[in-house]
């Protein structure tokens, strides 16, 4: 039996980039204008910030990157993403 009447959890997003904040849910049949289904932005502010972004390797922290890099949304002092760092013959952006 399929019930229609079945509501789904949906996070705003503030930042438009498809992960919600899960501060803010409501419960609807369709996707509200501004939500989403997951809640796994570690800042809903940012659009740079979420589940995807890449992380350069900043080991010694001189703006230089390493070159290998890590997809995450929150990451240790000495990971940048692209735009914070000196680009380098090893950078790949
Ligand atoms: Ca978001
Ligand atoms: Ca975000």
């Amino acid at each position: 039996m399929i019930d229609e009447f079945v509501k789904t959890t949906f996070y705003q997003d503030t930042d438009s980039d498809q992960y919600g904040s899960g501060l803010v849910s409501t419960e609807a049949c369709s996707m509200p204008v501004g939500y989403t289904t997951g809640a796994n932005d570690c800042n809903d502010l940012d659009a740079r910030l979420n589940p995807t972004t890449q992380r350069w390797i900043d080991a010694d922290t001189d703006g230089f990157s390493s070159g290998s890099s890590a997809t995450q949304c929150t990451g240790p002092a000495n990971y940048a993403m692209p735009g914070q760092l000196v680009t380098t013959s090893n950078f790949a952006a």
